[in-house]
């Protein structure tokens, strides 16, 4: 009994203070910096934001990718819907709204019981549509035939469920993801719970829904990320915002193009004309892959460096953003030669201070005896430091450990910095779901990915072509809005190479003179 008590007087002032951050930290969509302007569900962030239906955390995110808790998504369609909170039992924050949703009859006790236990735990879709239906049409139908057909997993749903989701569907408030699976008991995020509950407020309202695309996706497809693509002079300077790369705008852009090969080896293939024709064919990136190790940059510095300016200065005269890499490959530890790459990045980033093309990658693929914690990460901290001393605002490419592979290692220890990514790299002939997950844990996480290195090919440069499983990558990264340089730009006798062997750096390549990979590549630069 005693503790019973200790634990009521501790619940109300936790209660209370929670109520407290809730009404004061309605922040407007604009403020929250991770919700992308132009995202698919920016629009209707902002709108039950500006009218105190909804509101973010105190830190200033939205976190949109946040599986949505039962007692929240109540709450905030009991705003949208005007239902106003009565006495409750329980003092969860959002007792008065249940309580009154439950009075209302928009479930029943056992869905969501009013003594609390349920109310942070995800909703499931399916009761998510009842609410919805039930708060904002409940009079609508659907036939069972018609819109049973559309669902591919109609068989899991809870016969209780069959009439909202049925209307739900029939009124166009859900559709079903690519595959017309409706996943009925798993959870919906933030932005996906947002956009369902203002959309069938509108449509009660008679307006026209708020965004004509699919409102309940499969989480394991995220609504396609609308980019934006060309040059410098469009977009100006770079910018991260949430999980998107944005230009000055605000809007998610994608920039792809290619990678060169090893400037030791490789480098006429780096050359105004080089880099011109793959602009000629779309691309508006391009990758210096500057090897440190190898015969490269730290063997002969001032040819290499020289090669390395001559190349930016050729993709800025292109109105291309360029990259330049420090290739570590072989050195698999960055902080093998930290002061080297310092001194490298304080020339380059003077050098280019004023110009928004330029973006940093500073280390290509840590590998071998290498950890996040110990060496990548306390490198990344001095290289950026190094950077923004000289060019605050440009954008930092950080790779990982396992070649640029362990993006959810570094995640889950993050950088804070604004305006970096991490990099992830793949090769089609060797890497697949597990990369791709990946991904999209770490994106759902918030965090940036870029793609700085990709090939057609095995992950030794040889093999293949692998032209379904680059189909399946490129989707994949077109529908998330991730840009992308492949590996390579050379005519090397190698699958990567996107070149045909003697193929002239100093001229217009035709559709002859590229490789297998080469033609595919090329034809994706437009996504
Ligand atoms: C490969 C080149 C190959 C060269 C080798 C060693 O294609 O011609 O002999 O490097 O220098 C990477 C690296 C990239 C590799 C590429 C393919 O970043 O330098 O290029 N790869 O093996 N990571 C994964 C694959």
């Amino acid at each position: 009994m005693k503790r019973f008590k200790q634990t009521l007087r501790l619940s109300i002032p936790l209660s209370l203070i929670i109520v407290l951050c809730c009404a004061l930290f309605t922040l407007p969509a604009a403020a929250f910096s991770d919700v992308a302007p132009g995202s698919w569900y920016e629009k209707a962030v902002t709108q039950m934001t500006d009218s105190g239906q909804l509101s973010g955390y105190p830190d200033g995110t939205f976190r949109p990718n946040q599986t949505i808790s039962t007692a929240e998504f109540v709450a905030i369609t009991a705003r949208r819907a005007g239902l106003s909170p009565v006495s409750a039992e329980s003092a969860h924050w959002a007792a008065g709204y249940t309580q009154a949703a439950l009075q209302t009859g928009w479930y029943d006790w056992d869905e969501i019981p009013p003594t609390g236990e349920k109310f942070n735990q995800p909703i499931t879709r399916q009761l998510a549509v009842k609410i919805i239906m039930k708060a904002f049409m409940p009079d609508a139908r659907g036939d069972f035939n018609k819109e049973s057909s559309k669902i591919s997993d109609f068989s899991q749903l809870d016969g209780r469920y069959y009439e909202a989701v049925l209307a739900a569907y029939s009124k166009g408030i859900v559709t079903g993801d690519s595959s017309g699976t409706f996943r009925p008991k798993s959870g919906l995020s933030r932005a996906e719970a947002c956009v369902l509950i203002q959309r069938a407020g509108e449509f009660s309202q008679g307006q026209m829904p708020v965004q004509p695309e699919p409102v309940v996706s499969d989480p394991a497809v995220p609504p396609r990320t609308e980019t934006i693509q060309g040059g410098v002079s469009k977009n100006g300077w770079l910018k991260v915002v949430g999980a998107s790369l944005c230009n000055d705008q605000g809007q998610p852009v994608v920039l792809r193009g290619m990678s060169s090969h090893g400037l030791q080896w490789y480098g006429q293939f780096a050359s105004s004309q080089a880099i011109k024709n793959t602009a000629d064919y779309g691309a508006n990136l391009f990758r210096i892959a500057m090897y440190t190790d190898e015969d490269g940059y730290l063997s002969n510095p001032d040819k290499i460096r020289q090669q390395a300016i001559s190349a930016i200065d050729a993709a800025v005269s292109n109105d291309m953003y360029v990259i330049i890499d420090w290739h570590i490959l072989s050195d698999g530890n960055p902080m093998f030669h930290v002061s080297e790459s310092e001194a490298f990045f304080t020339d380059i980033a003077q050098r280019y201070k004023d110009n928004p093309a330029v973006l940093y990658e500073i280390c290509n693929e840590p590998n071998g005896n290498v950890s996040w914690q110990n060496d990548i990460k306390p490198y990344a901290q001095r290289i950026i430091n190094t950077i923004r001393s000289q060019s605050p605002k440009s954008i930092i490419l950080v790779g990982s450990g396992t070649w640029s592979q362990d993006i959810h290692i570094a995640a889950a220890d993050p950088l804070q910095y604004e305006n970096i990514m991490y990099t992830l790299h793949f090769y089609a002939g060797t890497h697949g779901n597990e990369l791709r997950n990946r991904i999209d844990q770490v994106m759902a996480q918030g965090f940036p990915v870029f793609v700085s290195e990709w090939g057609t090919s095995r992950a030794d440069g040889s093999g293949g072509v692998f032209i379904n499983e680059s189909c399946q990558w490129l989707d994949f990264l077109n529908q998330r809005g991730i840009s992308w340089t492949n590996w390579s730009l050379c005519d090397k006798n190698e699958t990567s190479a996107a070149l045909r062997p003697g193929t002239s750096p100093a001229k217009p390549w035709t559709q002859a003179e590229l490789t297998e990979s080469g033609k595919f590549v090329f034809s994706r630069f437009n996504g």
